[in-house]
């Protein structure tokens, strides 16, 4: 059976029916969960919220630092008027490998857990009765999973994990999970893609569906006049005048698809979305055929308490915040983010760079002070036959996954296939790379800019595959780890002589992260490293450079806000690279980008 991805909606042909509240949890210490019979109901449990992850709320370090097996149980009822209708289980984010039983019996097993995956329960549901749905979620990290990383096996016998990446592996069930019932006749995939004329536009729209009926499409305005229809299962939709999707100015029609026979609407589907066309000409990035210019932040989903957790309030305040700061743009480091805060990206008007969770494919646990330090050899990552015949097929999976969950956002504008991949050791990353950026262009039809976040040793010299990228995005710390505080001078005189290699490529580059972590309050004059000043000084300096080079068509600060990680001697309670903290409290700098972004207009270096 298809992967439903589309997003779960209640219309006059399908009902959702919301899991989320308290399940019951247990760890599986001695990995005998199933030789336990933990798969037919949990004995020993005790209560957890979902979605969240387990990690904070435990006051022990062995439970906050699990790695191996949870269990996961709830119970809905089964309403005898779905029996002639589909019935699937949506998990919307599991970290990071899944299994699934209904009523004790096996049905699913997923392995990406920042993508949401559909279960059919039609074979296995009692109807008019209480069900079980029981979930055993594995959050190890090796070479093939992604993201990647390692473990170590303490004294004890507990696992901990070593991950080669920059922050907590957090686990649970972090998305929402939903019972989907849908009709049998249905519509299971809807793909848009739109071109501009002088008119207003066309939309090419495809829908799948399945059993009787046929397909009709209709357009909305924002006052609910028609705007545009057709039938068929792939046609064009032509709006004249059309308000087009903007940066920080979005408009979005109302997607009407219906699966009709005779005068009966078999089945009914709403996509609200922007039109607006995206491409690279030259060294600038269009939308709409205007250049941008991308201000604002790499991000995580963390907050207190609820770890990686689908959290839509701390998501409200968070744009609330950017726009404040007079940001228009993210990216999704370092994994796919909850399809709400897209839904909230396509009303805000953001520009976001939606990124696999394709991090850590560099071996190293301080991957930008390692990748800074040349006497270091750094073993390359994709030498390894595992890589070569594994984690590719997971990879391209994952890009699989990606595209058709978000394929039809306007707020998407660009795929980031890699956070600080190995990029420059060996010549193996070169067919690797090819298959998964040859991949995203087959598969999304609007062609948006593919690219991966540099490392430093990956520069004009040294890399092997920016060449496959549309826009050039960069990860740089010149002045953090390597040639920090009494160096900084030095630094940007050594980052702006790598911008003219980068000038002379001709395409977009991009900075995706930049920054230097510091404690709120700390503050020292003249600055040092670590202090709040010292991060706007070194913002203000990088600014200079960037408002140097024409290439340069975005800003994007790391990190919005302080972020957990694992515990070592370079990180003070996680990540304190937040231009906010982690309860969002603005640092220094916060001021700073808000002075600059609100007079830097979008369409700064326009030609
Ligand atoms: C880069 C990573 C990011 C880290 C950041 C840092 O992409 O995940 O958090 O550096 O060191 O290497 O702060």
């Amino acid at each position: 059976m298809a992967n439903k991805m589309l997003y779960p909606q209640n219309t006059l042909t399908r009902q959702v029916v919301d899991l989320s509240g308290m399940w019951k949890f247990s760890f599986d210490f001695e990995d005998k969960g199933e030789e336990r019979g933990y798969q037919n109901g949990l004995k020993d449990y005790i209560d957890m919220p979902v979605p969240s992850s387990f990690n904070d709320f435990f006051t022990d370090k062995k439970s906050k630092e699990y790695l191996g097996d949870v269990w996961y149980e709830q119970t809905f009822y089964a309403d005898k008027s779905w029996k002639n209708k589909d019935v699937d289980i949506r998990f919307f984010g599991c970290l990071i490998k899944a299994t699934v039983w209904v009523n004790g019996i096996k049905l699913h097993y997923h392995n990406n857990g920042f993508i949401p995956f559909s279960v059919n329960i039609n074979d296995v549901i009692n109807y008019d009765k209480i069900n079980t749905i029981v979930v055993k979620l594995n959050n190890i990290l090796d070479n093939t999973t992604l993201p990647c990383g390692e473990y170590k096996v303490l004294k004890d016998g507990r696992k901990i994990c070593t991950p080669y990446f920059d922050f907590f592996n957090y686990g649970g069930l972090i998305r929402p999970v939903k019972l989907v019932i849908t009709p049998k006749d249905s519509i299971i995939d809807i793909t848009l893609n739109h071109e501009l004329t002088k008119q207003g536009s066309i939309t090419h729209y495809d829908v799948s569906h399945i059993g009787r009926g046929q397909v009709y499409a209709e357009v909305y305005d924002q006052q609910g006049n028609k705007v545009a229809f057709s039938n068929g299962t792939s046609g064009e939709l032509e709006i004249l005048n059309t308000k087009l999707w903007e940066v920080r100015n979005a408009y979005l029609y109302h997607f009407v698809f219906k699966v009709i026979e005779g005068n009966n609407v078999l089945d009914e589907y709403y996509l609200d979305c922007g039109i607006r066309t995206v491409n690279v000409e030259g060294n600038r990035i269009l939308i709409n055929n205007k250049a941008v210019y991308f201000k604002g932040f790499g991000k995580h989903e963390d907050a207190d308490f609820t770890g990686r957790g689908y959290n839509l309030a701390v998501a409200k305040r968070d744009f609330e915040l950017m726009k404040w700061c007079g940001a228009n743009s993210f990216r999704t480091s370092h994994y796919p983010y909850s399809e709400e805060i897209l839904q909230l990206a396509e009303k805000e008007g953001f520009l976001v760079i939606d990124e696999l969770a394709a991090v850590g494919m560099l071996k190293s646990t301080r991957n930008a002070v390692d990748a800074a330090n040349k006497n270091l050899k750094v073993e390359s990552f994709f030498e390894q036959d595992i890589v070569k015949n594994i984690t590719i097929n997971n990879h391209l999976e994952a890009v699989r996954e990606l595209v058709q969950r978000d394929k039809n956002y306007a707020c998407v504008v660009m795929w980031s296939l890699f956070n600080e991949p190995d990029a420059a050791s060996s010549d193996d990353c070169i067919p690797y790379f090819e298959k998964v950026f040859n991949l995203c262009k087959e598969l999304d039809v609007q062609k948006r800019p593919r690219s991966f976040a540099h490392i430093i040793a990956s520069n004009p010299k040294h890399s092997k595959v920016s060449y496959l990228c549309d826009v050039i995005m960069l990860n740089r710390y010149y002045g953090w780890y390597l040639m920090g505080g009494a160096e900084l001078e030095d630094a940007m005189i050594a980052l702006d002589a790598e911008l003219s290699e980068w000038d002379k490529i001709g395409k977009p580059v991009m900075f995706t992260e930049y920054g230097t972590d510091n404690y709120l309050g700390l503050t020292k004059i003249p600055a040092v490293m670590w202090t709040e000043n010292y991060q706007v000084e070194y913002l203000e300096k990088y600014h200079e450079v960037f408002d140097r080079h024409d290439s340069i068509m975005g800003e994007q600060v790391w990190n919005f806000a302080d972020f957990q990680t694992t515990e070592g001697i370079i990180r003070a309670d996680g990540n304190k690279k937040g231009i906010f903290t982690r309860d969002r409290r603005p640092k220094m700098a916060a001021f700073e980008l808000r002075r600059r972004w609100l007079s830097l207009p979008n369409d700064y270096k326009r030609k």
